[in-house]
């Protein structure tokens, strides 16, 4: 073996074995104890001091999806010192977000977390006792009565299809106007001031500030968030970054500072003409409730109350926005498909009426596009982290309490074992044989919401949006980019993946009204 006697007992090799021994035994001594008859997840060797940070790269879903088909579907990585365990698979998911959800449904102690609605978020925050259960459940109620429950008081069928057919119509215009004046469009900036006016309007009602340049520069700003509270943010787990100079940092900081203010501010002036008798939005019933919460079992503390709409505003137009962006992109690269919308509304709606939200069930192959653009696009590729909440097991491996948790929801929509051509972007494999229907059974294997006791609390108002805004776009007008023009699709990784920003968008009129 000449390789081996080239080798000469050098004092550099002498102090390389030495510090590889050291570390070796003190990274072996961190290890938790593992109960009889379990096993610690699988992994790959990972460096000293960064552990798998270069591993995960640019983009984390990919180099997680790449090291599970190796390591399976329950393994651990290290980022920094922090060991975290990445779950993959659908059925293993399940079993741990659904069957084991009270062990699995904890938030992970981040430094970028404690800058979120000044650390009191009901998303981010760690807290999961009775408190966050009476936020959580608040939350949810008070989104409901003023997204997608009836109202016999309203002309619509309830307050999303007043506020979303208003704004898309208000979308078409704007579109419209772009192509009068420079013949071409980004879309991106507009559609998302459309989606917080309709989240706004569900908070606000009235006093929701439409067209203040505050709300206007906020809203256009998300990628500040998006982008920072990402799984693997390396803020989060090399506490150094937070003491030299870091740009992104800031940003971040300032970005989650203004948007509490501007919020602050709006439900300041809300309360100013609050009117018990007379609730017309969302942070009107949690004043509603901090009136009432004497005689509730559970005291959630009066600040904790109205800043809930923190998490509902910034939860509500950052995600829409995202899904409405790639919808737009997707039609424009693939004609065939939006031909096949256009002819569906045509067929369904015809000319003389514009879609309502009643029509969905009606227009299956819409609603195929949708579930496909969240399978193929997956821009939620992991949900806000967990954490474990004590020692538990999954798959015969242990893990232990306070364990940082990612969930590749990325790889589930790309699973080879569940997904025919996963690569390919493909609505009818959503409809039943005869095309008249979605097959279930396959839509509920799309997981871009999450699962179990922290599943989005706003995904059926969200499915309705994003279902309502696209009917009523396309019922208008057929998108375009010019002949030749190559769309770029390569998304950028965050919390939520955005896709390249387009300026050559076209729109056109389908019929003169
Ligand atoms: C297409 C749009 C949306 C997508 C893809 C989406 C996806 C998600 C995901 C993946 C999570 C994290 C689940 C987990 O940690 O396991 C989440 C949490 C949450 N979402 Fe959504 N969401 C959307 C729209 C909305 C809307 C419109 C609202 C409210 C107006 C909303 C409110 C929330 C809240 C409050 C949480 C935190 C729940 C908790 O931590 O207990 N989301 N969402
Ligand atoms: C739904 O899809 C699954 C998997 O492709 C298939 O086995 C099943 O027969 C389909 N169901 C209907 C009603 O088309
Ligand atoms: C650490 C990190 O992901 N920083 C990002 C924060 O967001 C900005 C965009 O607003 C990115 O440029 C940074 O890379």
């Amino acid at each position: 073996m000449a390789l081996f006697q080239d080798i000469s007992l050098t004092p550099e090799l002498l102090l390389a074995t030495a510090i590889f021994c050291i570390v070796f035994y003190v990274v072996k001594a961190l290890r938790t104890r593992v109960p009889k008859g379990l096993k610690s997840p699988p992994g790959p060797w990972g460096w000293p001091i960064i552990g798998h940070m270069l591993t995960l790269g640019k983009n984390p879903h990919l180099s997680l999806t790449k090291l599970s088909k190796q390591y399976g579907d329950v393994l651990q990585i290290r980022i920094g010192s922090t060991p975290v365990v990445v779950l993959s698979g659908l059925d293993t998911i399940r079993q741990a977000l659904v069957k084991k959800g009270d062990d699995f449904k904890g938030r992970p102690d981040l430094y970028s977390f404690t800058f979120i609605s000044d650390g009191q978020s009901l998303t981010f925050n760690q807290d999961t006792g009775p408190v966050w259960v009476a936020r959580r459940r608040l939350a949810m109620d008070a989104l409901k009565s003023f997204s997608i429950a009836s109202d016999p008081n309203l002309l619509s069928s309830c307050y999303l299809e007043e506020h979303v057919s208003k704004e898309a119509n208000h979308l078409v215009s704007k579109f419209q106007k772009q192509m009068e004046e420079v013949g071409h469009f980004e879309p991106v900036n507009l559609v998302v001031e459309s989606v917080a006016n309709v989240i706004g309007a569900m908070c606000f009602g009235k006093n929701f500030p439409r067209k203040s340049k505050e709300m206007m520069s906020l809203v256009k700003n998300s990628n500040d968030f998006a982008e920072n509270v990402s799984s693997g943010n390396a803020v989060d787990f090399f506490p150094v970054l937070r003491y030299l100079p870091n740009p992104a940092l800031k940003r971040f900081k300032n970005f989650n500072n203004k948007f509490v203010l501007f919020l602050q501010k709006t439900v300041q002036e809300h309360y100013q003409d609050f009117n018990k008798n007379n609730i017309q939005d969302i942070t009107g019933a949690l004043f509603m409730h901090t009136e009432n919460s004497k005689d509730n079992s559970v005291q959630i503390p009066q600040e904790k109350i109205v800043n809930i709409v923190n998490d509902l505003f910034g939860a509500g137009f950052d995600t829409v926005t995202t899904a409405i962006s790639w919808s737009l992109l997707l039609l424009v690269t693939r004609p065939n498909v939006q031909r096949k919308i256009h002819r569906e509304l045509d067929t369904v709606i015809g000319r003389d009426r514009q879609p309502r939200l009643s029509d969905r069930p009606q227009l299956p192959y819409l609603e195929a596009f949708i579930l496909e653009t969240f399978r193929y696009t997956s821009f939620l590729p992991f949900t806000v982290p967990h954490s474990t909440t004590r020692d538990t097991s999954l798959n015969g491996f242990h893990i232990p309490k306070e364990r940082c948790i990612f969930i590749n929801q990325w790889q589930v929509n790309h699973d080879e074992k569940q997904w025919e051509d996963p690569f390919e972007f493909r609505p009818e494999r959503f409809l039943t044989d005869d095309s008249t229907a979605i097959n279930k059974t396959l839509s509920e294997k799309v997981m871009i919401f999450g699962l179990g006791k922290r599943r989005c609390i706003g995904e059926t108002p969200a499915k309705w949006e994003v279902f309502l805004f696209l009917a009523i776009l396309l019922h208008q007008l057929e998108f375009s980019v010019p002949p030749g023009l190559k769309v770029d699709l390569t998304p950028t990784y965050g919390l939520t993946m955005k896709p390249p920003i387009c300026k050559h968008l076209q729109a056109w009129p389908r019929f003169s009204k």
